[in-house]
């Protein structure tokens, strides 16, 4: 078939049609907007023959699938990614190029989809792009929400949160497919019923249901004609309203079914690491994993007659417990469906369900209390009753009389679904996403399901794709790479490692750092264009860039400025190397200290940026919105990457992973998959600082640290404390901050003060951030030193997570696309 990208002439020609066609206008009037949108179904059109030769495929050769279910998929822009993945980008931009448009401009038009919060949602979407480049058969498994996280805009120092309405000028990345829609019931009562079997069935009476219809949008592997499809639901109204139910006086139910629908995937909860146990989530999460595993069961029996054999064609991931329902959704669809016996349901569940854990924070494990879960989910309630209650048979088993345990271990317990419990019960695998993560749930927070199922436990350190990180959002670094060392890297990261010859190489040195000077220059651009600052792009770029979380510790690093900007007024000519300090961050709306936190950031940002006299050596700079597409210029431009966090909480991060692909050193706590960096690079090779995991959490445990001390010995400290309630930051209003204060300070307004251990670690961290600038000044050793962690950063590949999930959980079969003439 012919690739029309390939084919200047054509393209431009198709391009022209897709303008006139779409807008009756000649490219001359068309907007921007409308323009991409001409090109993308452009490079739509090309992908479809691709998606359905791979259906043809999975037809054919009917490979075992993985459902990869999550409330997120923060997939970021479509348009580069796939002309990458087509590798058809630099062609494309050449023949846009000939007509007078430039590719990046037009990219710029897409929105960027960001239906995800944060690591999590990002992590689904790299996922994503791995298995299709892999050759595996995946379906992704969403929400369609009409308003993903919303957009950040900074007023006077403050987040304001503005809807981001993405759907507003039509995607063209995604096919509507209504023949694959279904029913989801919600509410009503269960009755029990004689079944003809002679056995009693359940059946849902009085519920109001939705209808879901799945968006389909193209998922394209990297240069293999592979495209997966990531599904992500819509709601619409069973039937539309109806004059037959106003006469039967059922007015009131076909209102409400219409709102239930309008409401259910408005919006995305825009929470990190914290849940708010709100109905409407709940909804949510069943309405999309009820649909999906229809459309699993579905599609399994199109093809097999056999549904005791699902689990050798069929794996469901659940992407934290946020889809966990999906346990007792495909039980209900075995037991009331198919009419299986409990046990046969059971066996086939155990096969099929598999659960990925992201957190060991307490406030983001989701307990649903009962009177919620049973009214809204009355049918998977009684099915979760009942595998709590064999479960605890097993549990007396094993351990009888032990009360403790069983009230520890229950499913519903003290009035609540924990679904953690039912994740690891029901799932033949349990996963944490690095290896101290894996190990701290296996020791600590999962204890006692490790010791009663320790062949479930296994870990799976995360990884990211070089595909948009690289290639896409570092054009310079990635020419350089394939020039040093070949193409290979692109589907294979760990062929980095070959660059491990050049590093003390003063040429190769040189074209290596010059490349992230242009990059800093093109960050620069963009700050003086969003930010009105003017930053050097010769000064260290320091930057920090994740949700904000008091774990995170985004005040220690602004803490820390403060205490720099001191010593600098202090000492007017002590040495000091030039800073940038760079942050990006979005705070859950109700979040107050970390929205306070942004607005410490930016008041010190204002007080520092406008003082002459310390001579342009402090910058602070506060990226609004920071997202995506945003993100993967940040990344190219850094020098330092802050991955700060208190060591046990982060448990993998991957934003350090994209920060060490690009060449910048990482300044970091024994954390995560910092660990693991470490051990591939070389703990010379980073800025390694503070308390260790067994150490913190030591601490917690004997509740032995009181930042009281560190306040009354270390002036330092004292003073920058002092500058939160004196000031000195907030034109003199001594109240502004003082929360921020007493989190750090004040037992009585936390349980805990200074719960992620600032001041504790912040010597230390001085400490560390006075070796990173020492290490600057040496030119050749800088670039050694971060040309080495570019040659050292293989492993974390989300090419490698996805092999690693496929040979030990998954056992999904390798696939080939060949597209032939049709
Ligand atoms: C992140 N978790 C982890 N959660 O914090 C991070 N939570 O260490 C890890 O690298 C990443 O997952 C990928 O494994 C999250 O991002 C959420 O976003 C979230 C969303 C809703 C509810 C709870």
């Amino acid at each position: 078939m012919k690739n029309i990208l390939f084919d200047k002439k054509e393209f431009i020609k198709c391009v022209k049609d897709n303008v006139k066609t779409l807008y009756r206008k000649t490219m001359e009037e068309a907007s921007e907007q409308e323009v991409f949108q001409a090109v993308s179904y452009a490079v739509k059109d090309v992908i479809i023959d691709n998606w359905l030769a791979t259906q043809q495929t999975f037809d054919k050769e009917d490979p075992k699938m993985v459902y990869y279910m999550s409330m997120e998929f923060l997939m970021g822009r479509a348009l580069g990614n796939n002309l990458i993945n087509l590798t058809a980008y630099k062609e494309v931009k050449e023949a846009l190029d000939e007509i007078g448009f430039d590719l990046n401009m037009i990219e710029d038009q897409e929105p960027d989809p960001a239906l995800g919060n944060g690591g999590l949602g990002r992590l689904a979407a790299c996922f994503m792009d791995s298995l299709a480049t892999l050759g595996y058969a995946a379906y992704g498994c969403g929400i369609r929400y009409r308003y993903g996280m919303f957009k950040q805009k900074i007023k006077d120092g403050y987040q304001v949160e503005v809807p981001d309405n993405w759907l507003k000028n039509g995607y063209p990345f995604e096919l509507r497919r209504p023949e694959h829609s279904f029913e989801v019931k919600f509410g009503g009562y269960v009755q029990a019923e004689p079944a003809e079997n002679g056995r009693t069935k359940f059946v849902q009476k009085n519920y109001q249901s939705v209808l879901a219809v799945p968006y389909d949008m193209p998922i394209v592997g990297y240069n293999n004609n592979m495209v997966n499809t990531l599904m992500i639901w819509d709601a619409e109204p069973m039937e539309c309203f109806e004059l037959d139910s106003f006469d039967k006086g059922d007015y009131r139910k076909a209102v409400e079914q219409e709102n239930l629908a309008r409401n259910l995937v408005e919006v995305l909860y825009p929470n990190d690491n914290h849940i708010q146990g709100k109905e409407l989530r709940l909804k949510q999460q069943y309405f999309f994993v009820s649909a999906s595993v229809q459309r699993a069961v579905a599609r399994y029996k199109k093809y097999h007659p056999d549904i005791h054999k699902l689990s050798e064609k069929v794996t469901i991931q659940m992407n934290d417990t946020h889809p966990t329902v999906a346990v007792a959704e495909l039980m209900r669809i075995l037991l009331d469906e198919e009419g299986l016996t409990w046990d046969e349901a059971w066996a086939i569940t155990t096969k099929t369900c598999a659960y990925t854990n992201h957190t060991i924070m307490a406030e983001a494990l989701e307990k649903w209390p009962i009177e919620i879960f049973s009214r809204l989910l009355p049918r998977i309630y009684q099915i979760v009753e009942e595998i709590n209650r064999r479960f605890l048979l097993e549990v007396e088993e094993e351990y009888p009389g032990n009360q403790y345990k069983k009230d520890k271990m229950a499913i519903i317990h003290d009035g609540q679904v924990k679904m953690a419990h039912l994740a690891i019960v029901a799932g033949y695998s349990v996963n944490g996403v690095a290896r101290l993560h894996t190990e701290i749930l296996k020791k600590q927070e999962l204890k006692d399901f490790y010791e009663l199922f320790p062949q479930k436990f296994n870990n799976k350190t995360n990884g990211i794709t070089q595909r948009r990180f690289l290639y896409h959002g570092n054009p310079l670094l990635a020419e350089w790479v394939s020039n040093k060392i070949g193409n290979d890297w692109i589907t294979d990261l760990s062929h980095m490692e070959k660059l491990a010859v050049y590093v003390d190489d003063p040429k190769a040195q040189q074209e290596f750092m010059q490349i992230k000077y242009q990059n800093k220059l093109r960050l620069a651009k963009y700050i003086q264009e969003h930010n009105g600052i003017e930053v050097d792009p010769r000064s260290i770029f320091d930057v920090q860039v994740k949700r904000l979380h008091e774990y995170k510790r985004q005040l220690m690093n602004i803490l820390h400025v403060m205490y720099l900007y001191n010593k600098i007024k202090e000492h007017p000519d002590m040495e000091f190397y030039p800073r940038t300090f760079i942050f990006g961050a979005k705070a859950a709306a109700g979040y107050k200290n970390a929205k306070l936190t942004i607005k410490l950031i930016n008041a010190v940002a204002d007080v520092i940026n406008h003082d002459a006299s310390i001579d342009n050596k402090l910058k602070v700079v506060f990226i609004e919105d920071y997202k995506v597409s945003n993100a993967e210029w940040i990344f190219a431009a850094a020098d330092v990457s802050e991955q700060i966090s208190t060591a046990s909480k982060e448990a993998s991060g991957t934003g350090n992973m994209k920060f060490m692909l690009n060449g910048a050193a990482t300044i970091g706590t024994m954390d995560g998959a910092n660990v693991e960096m470490a051990e591939e690079v070389g703990k010379e090779n980073m800025f390694i600082f503070g308390m260790s995991s067994d150490e913190v959490i030591a601490h917690e445990q004997n509740r032995d640290y009181n930042p009281m001390d560190i306040f009354n010995q270390d002036q330092e400290i004292r003073q920058v404390l002092m500058q939160l309630i004196n000031g000195f930051y907030s034109g003199n209003d001594t109240e502004l901050f003082r929360d921020l204060y007493n989190s750090l300070l004040n037992t009585q307004c936390t349980q805990f003060a200074d719960t992620y251990f600032c001041l504790k670690d912040f010597r230390s961290y001085a400490e560390a951030q006075e070796r990173v600038e020492k290490a600057y000044r040496d030119e050749k050793g800088w670039a050694k030193l971060v040309m080495l962690n570019v040659a050292h950063v293989g492993k974390f590949s989300s090419d490698r997570t996805i092999q690693e999930y496929v040979d030990d959980i998954w056992h999904l079969d390798k696939v080939k696309v060949t597209v032939t003439e049709q």
